[in-house]
């Protein structure tokens, strides 16, 4: 037993010295407790380098508490004592130092949620649950926001935030004059030698022995190590969001949603991983972005554009995820049954665009937005995969991924399975998007201007087949009335064939993984 009478269990998504449970907690009077372990790790098999991401980070944040006179225990996955649960972690905690109570922030899913629920219970103890702040919407604002409302559309929360936070607005009008610059932005982009390139973090002694872990104890699990660069610790993500600011920004919105065959980050901050995991305060960041624009050194459209995929749609992500409650995971509108094919774990496809976009996160763990929606996620919900599985993918094989930003992402925003709660129409596209916004095809053993045939475009028929398919529920859609009214001009003949080369390639999908 121990004179520390408060425990405090910082959760790995919890990194942020101004955490809220250890606000206004005086040090001398606290034990931190930070875990490793087992039934987070293989929940669902983590991709190598965000397990390896999420472990360097913590070890390093646990120094940085000590340094800031925080009495921390970790205890690492190899520890033989470790009992491979945060409430088995905590229970043992519970029994060294007999606590008065614990203090802890929410979690950032349902599953933890309900552990945290039930340690009260268990132990015999107050447990203060607080608000996680680093969110500018509290649930019970979002879910104000949302009462009543027969659409719940992004844009329109989007607008409450800023003028919540006052970002980007000239007195109550939105900067510039307009809440939105989409107009200006998703151009395609030309390889340019000046293009930046972020910084790459090489691994210190802490990093390689969290990869020798890592390299033993997952080596079933997705992905490599060999490419990992990230950085692990407050500073260095911090050096990563300088040079966003400096050398991306500026052309961040013209090219958000270009694609470049070899090119991992074009102009996009990938700064995720470090907002998510906490090294990065999200609207530190967005008023960071906003000085850019009002120094003159970044234009609105992008700043406004960055400024909306963290105060809109992060936010807007949260909100749905808990508005919607544990079972919206279930959600299948479309009733898609069809497993993933196993090239989504190795990367071995034809398809360029695929092969390129499963490449990348195999070796790095991160893609960029559109390859994850208009890509692997367009795919996946053109050949009728089953949600479920597509949400376990990405939970899984990103860096970012936490299930209150992820799921609503793949579910809703991806997969449309939730009928359209999130979006107005599924995000689905033939070649011809891709191809306008990458130079993937130009590459590509299938012909992107052929529809039907061994040698078309797969995407091709695939968007025809999914619009026929799915004709009872997506129907009534005005915003899919074009195509269908296209489809419905369309003789029998090349109906028929369309169909039939679906069918065809749909029965080479192997789902052996
Ligand atoms: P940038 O393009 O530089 O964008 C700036 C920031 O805006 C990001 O760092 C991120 O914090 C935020 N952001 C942008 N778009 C979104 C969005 N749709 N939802 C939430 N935040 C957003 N993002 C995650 O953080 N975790 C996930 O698990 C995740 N899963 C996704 C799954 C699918 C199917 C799709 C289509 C998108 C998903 N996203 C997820 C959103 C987005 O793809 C990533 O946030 C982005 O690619 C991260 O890279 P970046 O930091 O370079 O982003
Ligand atoms: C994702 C993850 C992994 C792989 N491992 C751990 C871990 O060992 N310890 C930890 O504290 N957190 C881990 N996490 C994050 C959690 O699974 C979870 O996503 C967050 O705590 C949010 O609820
Ligand atoms: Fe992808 Fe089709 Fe283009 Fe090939 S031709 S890269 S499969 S969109």
């Amino acid at each position: 037993m121990t004179s520390r009478r408060i425990l405090v269990p910082i959760l790995g998504d919890q990194l942020s010295l101004g955490i809220a449970s250890l606000r206004d907690i005086d040090p001398a009077g606290a034990i931190v407790l930070m875990m490793e372990v087992a039934e987070e790790t293989t929940y669902v098999r983590h991709h190598k380098a965000k397990i390896a991401f999420l472990f360097a980070a913590m070890r390093h944040h646990a120094e940085r508490l000590r340094g800031e006179g925080w009495a921390v225990e970790y205890t690492r996955l190899d520890d033989p004592a470790n009992a491979g649960s945060f409430t088995g972690e905590v229970a043992r905690a519970v029994e060294r130092h007999g606590p008065e109570r614990i203090v802890v922030t929410e979690a950032g899913e349902w599953r933890v949620a309900a552990m945290l629920d039930s340690w009260e219970t268990l132990f015999g103890l107050p447990v203060d649950i607080r608000p996680d702040d680093r969110f500018i919407a509290a649930h019970a604002e979002f879910a104000e926001w949302a009462k009543d409302r027969r659409e719940l559309r992004m844009e329109f929360f989007y607008r409450e935030m800023r003028r919540k936070t006052g970002l980007l607005m000239d007195g109550d009008k939105p900067a510039g004059g307009q809440w939105n610059f989409d107009k200006d932005n998703r151009k395609p982009a030309k390889r340019d030698l000046a293009m930046p390139r972020p910084l790459a973090f090489a691994p210190d002694a802490v990093t390689r022995e969290v990869f020798d872990l890592v390299a033993e104890r997952f080596a079933d699990h997705p992905g490599s190590l060999d490419a990992f660069d990230y950085a692990v610790t407050a500073a260095d993500a911090e050096r990563q969001a300088s040079y966003f600011f400096k050398h991306a920004l500026p052309e961040f919105g013209a090219y958000q949603d270009a694609m470049l065959s070899g090119e991992r980050h074009l102009w996009h901050s990938i700064l995720s991983p470090y907002i998510n995991a906490g090294l990065l305060d999200p609207l530190d960041l967005c008023r960071r972005a906003e000085a850019e624009y009002r120094g003159g050194r970044a234009p609105l459209n992008s700043v406004e554009g960055y400024v909306r995929q963290i105060v809109g749609w992060r936010e807007y992500m949260r909100g749905i995820y808990w508005l919607e409650g544990p079972d919206y995971v279930t959600r299948n509108f479309l009733n898609a049954r069809r497993a993933l094919p196993g090239f989504y774990w190795t990367g071995e496809t034809q398809m360029h665009c695929m092969a390129e976009a499963l490449g990348q996160t195999l070796a790095t763990a991160h893609a960029h937005h559109i390859q994850r929606l208009m890509v692997t996620g367009n795919f996946a919900l053109l050949i009728g995969a089953d949600p479920a599985q597509v949400h376990r993918w990405y939970l899984e094989i990103y860096v970012d991924a936490y299930e209150w930003v992820e799921l609503p992402n793949t579910l809703g925003m991806s997969q449309f399975a939730d009928g359209g709660l999130l979006g107005s129409k599924p995000y689905i596209s033939s070649g011809a998007y891709i191809d306008r916004m990458s130079d993937y095809c130009g590459s590509c053993r299938y012909d992107v201007k052929q529809r039907t045939g061994p040698d078309a475009c797969p995407f091709n028929a695939l968007y025809w087949d999914f619009l026929a398919r799915n004709r009872e529920k997506l129907g009534s859609n005005h915003r899919l009335a074009m195509p269908y009214r296209t489809w419905d001009k369309m003789d029998d003949g090349t109906q028929g064939a369309l169909r039939a080369s679906a069918a065809t390639f749909l029965d080479t999908l192997v789902s052996d993984y």
